[in-house]
């Protein structure tokens, strides 16, 4: 056996040994945590600036949500989810790029290229994946709120799994939005939205990419 075999068989040896390692990792994740920081869209139009924080935490069995939003619209219901990609493709945050009709807001629909779709709403109780008729959290009227809600993840996972076939929830390729102006808002006939939704109620007013910050 030359010098050459030797490093190779000393290489795929340490290969071997790694993976038990990969299999600890992978029970690990039955405790995590993500975090997406939220920034401002459409602040222009939104006549406010909505910052926050969105928390996952994966506890065994259960997924706990927990977003604080600050500067929003206030008195008012706010839209909450998370967006994806249902390819698996990394969805990430819009910026004025996305504007692609240039009229100087970023609607829902021209968030989709980047952003992917709408995917679980972030409502009392989001697997039942209603997002258009789920009940979401109303900021007071200094603009803010708390959403707290602790699910069942499988329940969820099922339910993402139904909704986006082939799909896992896979967080860390997702991004969450904050949507709303209030109902009396003019906007440019150019603003797209949702089927029949007004366009008012699906305008993003803060993205934040979701990231793993760790096992616990
Ligand atoms: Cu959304």
């Amino acid at each position: 056996m030359n010098a050459l075999h030797k490093s190779l068989l000393a290489v795929a040896a340490g290969l071997l040994a790694l993976a038990p390692l990969g299999a600890v990792q992978a029970a690990t994740l039955a405790h995590a945590s993500y975090v997406a920081h939220l920034y401002p869209l459409n602040t222009k139009v939104a006549k406010t600036a909505t910052r926050g924080e969105a928390r996952f935490t994966i506890n065994g069995d259960r997924l706990t949500i927990d977003i604080r939003v600050h500067g929003a619209p206030p008195d008012m219901v706010h839209w909450q989810h998370f967006h994806g990609f249902a390819d698996g493709q990394q969805a990430v945050c819009p910026a004025m790029g996305s504007d692609k009709n240039g009229d100087g807001i970023i609607d829902l629909i021209e968030t989709g290229q980047v952003a992917g779709t709408t995917m679980v709403p972030f409502i009392t109780q989001p697997a039942s994946m209603d997002v258009a008729h789920g009940s979401y959290p109303k900021a007071d009227a200094r603009g803010n709120y708390h959403y707290h809600e602790t699910m069942s993840l499988p329940a969820l996972e099922q339910a993402f799994a139904k909704a986006f076939p082939g799909q896992q929830l896979d967080l860390n390729k997702r991004v969450v939005f904050i949507h709303g102006v209030p109902a009396g808002t003019a906007l440019p006939a150019s603003v797209q939205s949702l089927g029949p939704i007004p366009a008012q109620v699906t305008l993003p007013i803060a993205c934040g990419q979701i990231e793993r910050v760790g096992a616990r």
